[in-house]
């Protein structure tokens, strides 16, 4: 089984950060979004990796190398534009070479990864497998109608005005070959995007297995700012304390913080969950929960929280 990984994109819904950047690098808790998924995808057992990319490829590439950190061998796969996922799915075809794959959003964060739903639809023998959750907002979702008799997937709506249940789609999907006759055979939506839920019905109207599992561990797509602050609030309370840096008698340090090497707290409050990552200064400041502080800041004189802090890119 071989993975794909979608990281091209306009991010418009995380204007101004994705101006200059690809919002699959964002970090939460100072780590990628896209490395979350890469090792989420490597803990499922799958180590050959197509990651699709588009403006941004440079970074991506830089941030993710050959895949060698991650025991995995990666594919660069470039998409002209941001043509729709089912348009990123049509440009694997030939990485994929027959194989089934995990397509995996490059901006989404499943907490308890996917091992298990990767086993679950090998065992099963299905032609794909769409993972559901229930949201409050359906509207900014593909949205699942189920039979209710059988449970079976009849209907998916992208974005849809009146969705008809609170079920979105998960930005992770399983597929065998067939895939490709979807998404050859599909025309663009009135955004114009080749949609993957239109794909995925073209494989529910010619009577290929399509299977569906409402997940219960919470998920995040991060393509608002908004979701991207929550999801670093969940990683972060999962934190354990850890110290690597320099605390001076001045301060005080609470709670489950990280602080990395070669970083130094002067004079300040630290109240958890935070983390600091490595080579930073904290002087005279507050720093409050849910705060991540990316490598080689200086935060001084000042109060922050909830907040994700970059490090300048010059
Ligand atoms: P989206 O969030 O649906 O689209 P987007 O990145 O263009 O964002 P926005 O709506 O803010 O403009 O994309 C989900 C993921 O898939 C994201 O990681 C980008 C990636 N993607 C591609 O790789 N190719 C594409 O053609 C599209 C539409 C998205």
């Amino acid at each position: 089984m071989k993975a794909l990984v979608l990281s091209g994109g306009r991010g418009t819904r995380l204007r101004p950060i994705t101006h200059t950047s690809a919002k699959q690098l964002v970090p939460v808790a100072n780590k990628p979004i896209l490395f979350y998924a890469i090792e989420a995808i490597r803990d499922a057992g799958i180590t050959d990796i197509g990651i699709v990319v588009g403006d941004t490829q440079a970074e991506i590439r830089r941030a993710c190398g050959n895949g060698d950190d991650w025991g995995c061998k990666i594919t660069y796969l470039p998409q002209e534009a941001p043509l729709g996922l089912a348009h990123a799915v049509k440009i694997s075809e030939e990485f994929m070479a027959g194989e089934p794959f995990v397509m995996y959003l490059g901006d989404n964060l499943v907490k308890d990864g996917i091992a298990g739903l990767v086993d679950e639809y090998r065992a099963g023998g299905y032609n794909a497998q769409i993972l559901l959750a229930h949201v409050p907002r359906p509207k900014d979702f593909g949205v699942a109608e189920l039979d209710a008799a059988t449970g079976r997937v009849i209907r998916l709506e992208e974005k849809p005005a009146e969705p008809k249940t609170d079920l979105a789609l998960v930005g992770v999907y399983m597929f065998d070959r067939n895939i490709f006759e979807a998404v050859n055979a599909i025309k663009p939506s009135a955004r114009g995007e080749l949609e993957i839920t239109d794909a995925i019905q073209y494989l529910i109207d010619h009577d290929y297995n399509v299977h569906s599992h409402v997940i219960d561990g919470w998920w995040k797509d991060t393509g608002r700012l908004e979701d991207m602050l929550e999801a670093n609030r969940i990683v972060l309370d999962g934190l354990l304390r850890k110290i690597d840096g320099e605390v001076d008698a001045a301060s005080s340090i609470h709670g489950k913080v990280r602080i990395g090497k070669g970083s130094r707290v002067v004079n300040s409050v630290i109240r958890g969950p935070a983390i600091i990552g490595d080579n930073c200064v904290i002087e005279n400041a507050y720093v409050g929960p849910f705060t991540s502080i990316y490598y080689n800041c200086v935060v001084r004189g000042s109060e922050i929280e909830h907040s994700i802090v970059l490090e300048v890119v010059r």
